[in-house]
């Protein structure tokens, strides 16, 4: 019987999640089972990830910037990536304030709910508690000494951007220095970090084999932690919002590749697939980094010289997603709560949800504790921003899936224009059988 391909196995492994995690919400032991014996295993994928994630930059980037024939063109791909990263985000603030302002989600929401809530997040009883035990919970799990053994990355705590932007640094200048000392001495190291970036991306073929089982185990775990239902009803409408407005910007992507590249917008999403579902389900684009790269490289096309800076970089700086639900949940927040919003608070928004979502890190959740910025800077009352958190908390997990999604996408399709830009995107090294308009 034909191999299903990967994209279809995690498809599959995710559905099977979703259902086990309903089923075992219907049964008194069930969430804790899932939680001390389901989701370590999606914890150790996760953690596998992110530990081969650190080398794989290391080795593609120091790769990719030694190989360049000449700085110059390093400069222009540096140059290119910043200034397209830049736009895709400001139109990713620009379209959630629109859907926002137009949907209005943060009124009507029923007082008693507001209520309910600030009565719960004084600790009396409810979502905070709720929360605060489940999380206690996590740790407590009989398997949690089996996730220990997994380091979670080999070189450097990757515990935020700041050190993956020092592992992007410390490459780039080493790849120019490999660069400049010259093609006779610089052999030997271009050798050992050409051999390494094919060992890494053997591990990440390797570590997506338990692809379909990881996910299974980590949708299971977000169906059963997630919150109160009323809660989960009033805020549909905001979720639906920021949907919306993530949807929009995968559209807004494909039309950029469709005009500048020539690819086919489907072919291009089917191509990335894995990378995208892994993303959904880890929540990560830290851990899916190595997925992305393997994708847009082998499959899509993209030179290892523009995909080794512009994905690690994207990684860390570029999230799309992120910044439009920052604008999108910082004027629900505002709406829910009775904070009116001037036009120039509008303004401020977009320009703190594009520094806050830079500044977020690329793991599970980030981009709402950074949401923080955002309100501070419109002035909303900070004895109302914890309850303005909690609002959103009980949706958070779903939407950060799907922002993350679109993170990713916006790296990918970046990495596209870029490398179509200097005539780095190729033909891609797997054919999965899908029609690829011929790109020059
Ligand atoms: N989960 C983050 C990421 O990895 C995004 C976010 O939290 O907004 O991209």
């Amino acid at each position: 019987m034909k191999k299903l391909e990967l994209h279809w196995q995690i498809l599959i492994g995710m559905i099977a999640g979703i259902l086990f995690g309903f089923g075992m919400t219907q049964v008194a032991w069930g969430q804790e089972f899932v939680l001390d014996w389901i989701q370590p295993i999606g914890n150790i994928f996760v953690k596998l990830l992110k530990l081969i994630a650190i080398p794989l930059i290391l080795a593609s980037l120091v790769k990719g910037v030694s190989d360049l024939k000449d700085i110059s063109k390093f400069k222009s791909i540096g140059l290119r990536t910043v200034i397209i990263y830049t736009i895709t985000t400001l139109v990713a603030i620009s379209i959630g304030l629109l859907i926002v302002n137009i949907a209005q989600p943060g009124k009507g929401i029923p007082q008693e709910t507001i209520d309910k809530l600030i009565e719960a997040y004084s600790g009396d009883s409810g979502v905070t508690s709720k929360l605060a035990e489940a999380s206690m919970q996590k740790e407590r799990g009989p398997l949690h000494f089996l996730e220990d053994i997994v380091p979670d990355n080999a070189i450097f705590a990757m515990s935020d951007n700041g050190l993956m932007l020092q592992v992007i640094f410390f490459t780039i200048f080493l790849g120019i220095s490999i660069l400049l000392i010259g093609e006779e001495k610089g052999k030997p190291l271009k050798n050992f970090f050409d051999s390494l970036n094919e060992a890494v991306l053997k591990m990440v073929d390797l570590i997506m084999v338990t692809a379909p089982l990881a996910v299974f185990a980590l949708l299971a775990s977000v169906v059963v932690s997630s919150s109160d239902p009323d809660l989960l009803l009033a805020l549909l409408k905001y979720a639906g919002v920021v949907f919306l407005g993530l949807s929009l910007m995968i559209v807004f992507y494909c039309i950029g590749i469709s005009v500048f590249t020539n690819y086919n917008p489907f072919t291009f999403l089917k191509r990335l697939s894995p990378a995208q579902l892994l993303a959904f389900s880890t929540s990560s684009s830290a851990a899916t980094l190595p997925v992305t790269m393997e994708r847009v490289e082998e499959h899509i096309g993209v030179d290892a010289e523009v995909s080794s800076f512009v994905l690690p970089v994207g990684a860390t700086v570029n999230m799309d997603g992120t910044s439009l639900y920052q604008g999108v949940a910082a004027v629900f927040i505002s709406q829910a709560l009775g904070f009116d919003l001037t036009f120039a608070d509008q303004l401020t928004i977009v320009f703190t949800a594009l520094l806050a979502s830079i500044g977020s890190a690329a793991v599970p959740g980030a981009g709402m504790v950074m949401l923080v910025i955002v309100l501070e800077a419109i002035g909303f009352p900070s004895d109302k921003l914890a309850i303005g958190l909690a609002l959103i908390f009980a949706v958070d997990r779903p939407l950060d899936m799907c922002r993350t999604v679109v993170n990713v996408t916006g790296d990918a399709t970046v990495s596209m224009l870029v490398a179509k830009s200097v005539g780095k995107l190729g033909k891609p090294k797997i054919i999965n059988n899908a029609h690829v308009i011929k790109v020059s």
